[in-house]
C-alpha cells in the first residue's frame, strides 16, 4: 500500500502460476497453438488497445460508452448505494460515467479496479483520486480468477462491472466457470453489470478487427514482444502476419498470428522450444459475439438473474444488469 495517499492502495496479487508462464507453455504445446489473450496487455499493448478504442472501425467502445452515457443515472438509481468493483478496468474511461452517476447518489464510496497491467492500474488510480474527492481506491493487479479471491471486506452492497465485452475472450466452457466464480464471490443483493458485443453483419465485425491503420495488427504482433521480454524469447515479429476473421459457426472473431516460414523459437526462461511450420498459426484471441436471449437465459440459470437490459438503437451492443 502507498502510505502517502490514504485513499489509495494497490496490491499486486500476480501468483506463481501466472508469472511462471505455465499457461504459455500449455498454449504453445497445444494443437492448434494458442496464447492467453491477457498477454496482449503489457504497457505498449494497453496503449495500443486505447488507440483501437478510438478507431472508426472499432465500434464497441463508442457504442457501449453511448449506452452508459444515456443510462448510467438509471443504473445508479436502480441499484442504490454501492461500492464498485471492476474487472479489466484499463483506463477506466467508460467507468467514469458510472462514477459520476454514483457520486450524485452517495457520499464516500470505494472503487476496486482490477487489471493485469500494473502501470495502467496505478496511473489510472492517481488520475481518479484527483478527480473524485469522495472516492477511495483499492487497486488489485492480477488476473480475474485470483483477484476475485482477494477482494477487501465489503462494507456495503457491491456492483461488479465487466465492460467492453471482455467476457467474449472466454470459451463457452471457461465462461461457465467464470460466471460461477462471479456468483460465488457476490453476496445476495449485489449487482453484476456486464457489457456484451452482439451478433451482427459479418463485414462490420470483420472490419472492426482489420482496421485500415493496422493498429489491431500491431496490437496482435505486440504479444510476441511481450513474451520475448517476459520470458527471454527470440520471436521475430517480422516473421508473423496478423489474421482476424469471423467464425460464423462459433459466432466469434478469431485473431491469429500466421507464421510466414518454418521456424524454431525459444523462450529460454521457460525452457521451451516451439516449432512452427510455414502458414501454421498461433491463435491469440477469440472475441465471441452474443445473442442477448441466450445470454439472459444463461445468466438466469447460473444464479445471476437479469434485471434489465439496455441497448443502443442499432442493437449492436448491450449492457446487462443482474442481481444475485
Ligand atoms: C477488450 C477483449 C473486448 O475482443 O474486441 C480489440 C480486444 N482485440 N481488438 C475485443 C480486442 C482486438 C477486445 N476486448
Amino acid at each position: 500500500c502507498d502510505q502517502k495517499i490514504s485513499r489509495y492502495c494497490c496490491d499486486n496479487i500476480q501468483t506463481k502460476v501466472h508469472d511462471s508462464g505455465l499457461d504459455v507453455v500449455r498454449g504453445l504445446s497445444h494443437d492448434p497453438k494458442t496464447l492467453p489473450s491477457y498477454y496482449f496487455y503489457d504497457q505498449r499493448g494497453s496503449e495500443l488497445f486505447e488507440q483501437i478504442c478510438g478507431l472508426p472501425e472499432y465500434y464497441p467502445t463508442r457504442t457501449e460508452q453511448g449506452i452508459l452515457a444515456k443510462y448510467a443515472q438509471e443504473i445508479a438509481d436502480l441499484t442504490g448505494n454501492c461500492d464498485l468493483v471492476e474487472l479489466g478496468s484499463g483506463s477506466s474511461r467508460k467507468t467514469r460515467i458510472l462514477l459520476d452517476a454514483y457520486t450524485q447518489l452517495q457520499g464516500k464510496f470505494t472503487y476496486i479496479p482490477i487489471d493485469v497491467s500494473t502501470t495502467m492500474l496505478q496511473a489510472t488510480a492517481l488520475d481518479l483520486l484527483a478527480d473524485y474527492p469522495q472516492l477511495s481506491i483499492h487497486a488489485l493487479a492480477g488476473v480475474y480468477e485470483i483477484a476475485l479471491h482477494h477482494l477487501p471486506p465489503a462494507f456495503q452492497q457491491r456492483l461488479l462491472i465487466f465492460l467492453g465485452s471482455t467476457i467474449g475472450n472466454l470459451s463457452p466452457q471457461e465462461e461457465a466457470i467464470f460466471l460461477q466464480q462471479i456468483q460465488q464471490n457476490l453476496t445476495p443483493g449485489d449487482y453484476f453489470l456486464l457489457g456484451v458485443d452482439l451478433q451482427k453483419d459479418v463485414n462490420i465485425l470483420s472490419s472492426a478487427y482489420n482496421d485500415n491503420q493496422r493498429i489491431t495488427a500491431e496490437f496482435n504482433l505486440n504479444i510476441l514482444h511481450h513474451l520475448n521480454h517476459k520470458f527471454n524469447g527470440n520471436f521475430n515479429p517480422e516473421n508473423f502476419q496478423h489474421w482476424a476473421f469471423y467464425n460464423q459457426e462459433l459466432n466469434q472473431i478469431e485473431m491469429h498470428l500466421i507464421s510466414l516460414e518454418n521456424q524454431a523459437i525459444k523462450l529460454f526462461d521457460l525452457g521451451l522450444e516451439v516449432i512452427l511450420m510455414a502458414q501454421e498459426t498461433i491463435r491469440t484471441e477469440i472475441s465471441r459475439k452474443f445473442d442477448i436471449r441466450l445470454l439472459t437465459k444463461q445468466l438466469n440459470h447460473c444464479g445471476l438473474p437479469v434485471q434489465r437490459v439496455w441497448q443502443d438503437e442499432r442493437g449492436w451492443f448491450a449492457l446487462v444488469l443482474c442481481q444475485k
